[in-house]
């Protein structure tokens, strides 16, 4: 197809760049990390469109691939040039259960480029454990061993039940955008507090994702989430437009 042939060619020819969406501390209102979210450079497909294709033909273990290398190059980057980069999340495709090297090409990675592996969050969905979801458990136990962070994107959209977060090696969940929406507009906060509070009681982070307005900003920090993320602070952005003064307060 159309979007294989475009996805083909950037895996060939270096077509692929991240952009970095700032993830802001609620208690102290600094930015405590960023969401790398990958961008054709030619921008022919959004990745809402070329992901889901990427998963279904297999590309996208050789674009988890790429991904991660442009992140842990970026990181080095940055230390390079003296800033103290907090964490930097990674998107993991269930699909990418299937690269058995990742583990080792990752580590590796982190060692060539003297990048700690404190420095990675690793986002996954709840759907890689529908799946052989031993396996996943212990590929994920093994990335916490190294020091990497495991985070739950879309918290709160899967088929969710509460009670595997008990278990699961996990450090952070990541509040859906529609849950934000749907609890702040419905007033139903009541039941975002529990979610943060069982969180929090479980040792895990919470991150609000999709937050565009400042009453949910609000709400939030009353409600004990640990960070937020969307529009409201920032979009991603180039690497050239970051601020990266982790100094400055929000
Ligand atoms: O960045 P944007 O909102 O347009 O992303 C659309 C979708 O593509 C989101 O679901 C996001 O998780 C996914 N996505 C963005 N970057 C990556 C990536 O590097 N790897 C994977 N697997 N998914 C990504
Ligand atoms: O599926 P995932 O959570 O990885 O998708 C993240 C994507 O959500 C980002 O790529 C970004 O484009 C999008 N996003 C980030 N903040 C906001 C926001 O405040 N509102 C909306 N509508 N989308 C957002
Ligand atoms: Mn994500
Ligand atoms: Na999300």
């Amino acid at each position: 197809s159309k979007t294989e042939a475009i996805l083909r060619e950037a895996i060939d020819t270096d077509g692929f760049k991240m952009v970095y969406q700032p993830q802001v501390e609620l208690s102290t209102g600094r930015v405590a990390g960023f969401e790398a979210l990958i961008r054709l450079k030619n921008n022919k497909l959004s990745p809402g469109e070329f992901i889901p294709v990427a998963e279904e033909n297999g590309m996208i273990i050789a674009i988890g691939r790429i991904v991660t290398k442009l992140v842990v190059e970026q990181i080095r980057n940055w230390q390079e040039k003296g800033y103290d980069i907090k964490s930097v999340a990674i998107n993991y495709s269930a699909v990418q259960m299937y690269d058995y090297g990742y583990k080792a090409y990752l580590m590796n990675l982190l060692r060539e480029n003297a990048v700690s592996p404190s420095h990675i969050l690793i986002e996954i969905t709840e759907n890689i454990f529908l799946e052989n979801k031993e396996s996943t458990i212990n590929f994920l136990k093994e990335l916490r061993s190294h020091g990497i962070k495991i985070a739950i994107d879309d918290f709160g959209t899967g088929y969710s039940s509460l009670s595997y977060l008990t278990f699961l090696p996990i450090d952070t969940i990541k509040l859906d955008r529609s849950l934000s929406m749907e609890f702040l507009d419905l007033d139903n906060i009541s039941v975002m507090d529990s979610l943060i509070a069982l969180a929090h009681s479980l040792n895990l982070l919470v991150i609000a994702e999709g937050i565009e307005e400042q009453k949910q900003v609000k709400r939030l920090k009353y409600g004990q989430c640990d960070a937020i993320q969307g529009y409201y602070f920032s979009k991603p952005l180039e690497v050239e437009e970051l601020e990266l003064d982790f100094d400055k307060k929000y």
